[in-house]
């Protein structure tokens, strides 16, 4: 997960004091995530859409970290720039929680060869042999079975993606519009993939994604009175209708706006706040941070490793010719 900061820092040795962006990182998960019950490559292609499809994470992490660095009239315009700086730092967690799932599907989709055997490429069937039908080969080809910045057809993501128009209306207008879609890409993901650990990541995320939704509305309203909330839900599906993400609601998780620094973005109170659109439920902001879910152990994949084991002798004749 990261926190985004804004520090101020002086520097030991000189007589000017420097305003520095920083990133803090935590090596946790959003949310924990069961083992999947089976490799399952064909649900990883399609988990792939939530990561680097047009309405994926990292749309949404870049689409509001560059509206947040290129945020003009901040002070008066605080409250805003606060909020897309904030919802920028969560969606780091994101992309952390979606990459994740993709890896957990792709581990044992191929027979993993032995340590400490070298693999033979003639076996039959072939080591990879399982690979070939799945619907995205880089995954075994270009990576280590492992998720790439691509899209569910293996498209790469694309900074065209990116809107930051430099107006402010028209911006939050687009990220109401990318949360939506993003949201309808969820169910679409779900309805496809039965896995557990898929299923988990959505429900999670619609809640988190749906917490944007309502803040996009929000800030619409409150810049210019309309009442974006009577649009809500898009799609007309209810996230009480997926266990996965009901859990989440149940603890109240879709009113809750994280603040994701110790000292700044303190103005979004100015926007979430009020009742929820949909349920009437009072917005909160929460200055504590999740405290998130430990990463799975992951697995080497040997059958795409340099070879295992070296001989000390070769080592100690190149490190002779080195010195
Ligand atoms: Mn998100």
């Amino acid at each position: 997960m990261a926190q985004l900061l804004l520090k101020r820092f002086l520097l030991k040795r000189a007589t000017i004091t420097l305003r520095n962006k920083m990133i803090h990182r935590f090596d946790k998960l959003a949310t924990e995530l069961p083992i999947p019950e089976s490799p399952d490559p064909n649900a990883a292609a399609a988990v792939q859409e939530l990561l680097g499809g047009k309405c994926g994470e990292l749309s949404t992490l870049m689409n509001y970290t560059f509206q947040s660095f290129n945020f003009r009239g901040r002070s008066k315009l605080r409250p805003f720039y606060d909020l897309i700086a904030n919802i920028a730092a969560e969606e780091y967690s994101h992309i952390e929680l979606v990459t994740t799932t993709i890896n957990l599907l792709l581990t044992g989709a191929t027979v993993r060869a032995d340590r400490n055997r070298p693999q033979d490429p003639t076996a039959d069937p072939a080591p990879l042999a399982n690979a070939i039908g799945a619907r995205n080969s880089y995954h075994f080809l270009a990576s280590g079975q492992t998720a790439l910045p691509v899209d569910s057809m293996g498209n790469p993501w694309t900074g065209a993606n990116v809107f930051s128009s430099g107006n402010l209306k028209l911006d939050l207008l687009h990220n109401f519009f990318l949360e939506c879609g993003a949201r309808a890409n969820k169910i679409r993901v779900y309805e496809m993939v039965k896995d557990p650990t898929a299923r988990a990541m959505v429900g999670f995320l619609l809640v988190r994604g749906g917490v944007h939704i309502v803040a996009y509305a929000r800030a619409l309203e409150e810049l210019t009175g309309a009442d974006v909330g009577k649009l809500l839900p898009i799609p007309d599906v209810s996230n009480k209708l997926f266990p996965e993400a009901l859990k989440h609601e149940a603890k109240g998780i879709h009113r809750i706006m994280y603040r994701w620094s110790p000292d700044d973005y303190s103005e979004i109170t100015k926007i979430w706040k009020g009742p929820h659109p949909e349920d009437g439920g009072e917005l909160i902001v929460q200055d504590e941070i999740p405290v998130g879910a430990p990463w799975p152990e992951f697995e080497e994949e040997f059958q795409l490793s340099s070879p295992g084991g070296f001989d000390p002798e070769m080592l100690k004749e190149i490190a002779a010719k080195l010195s």
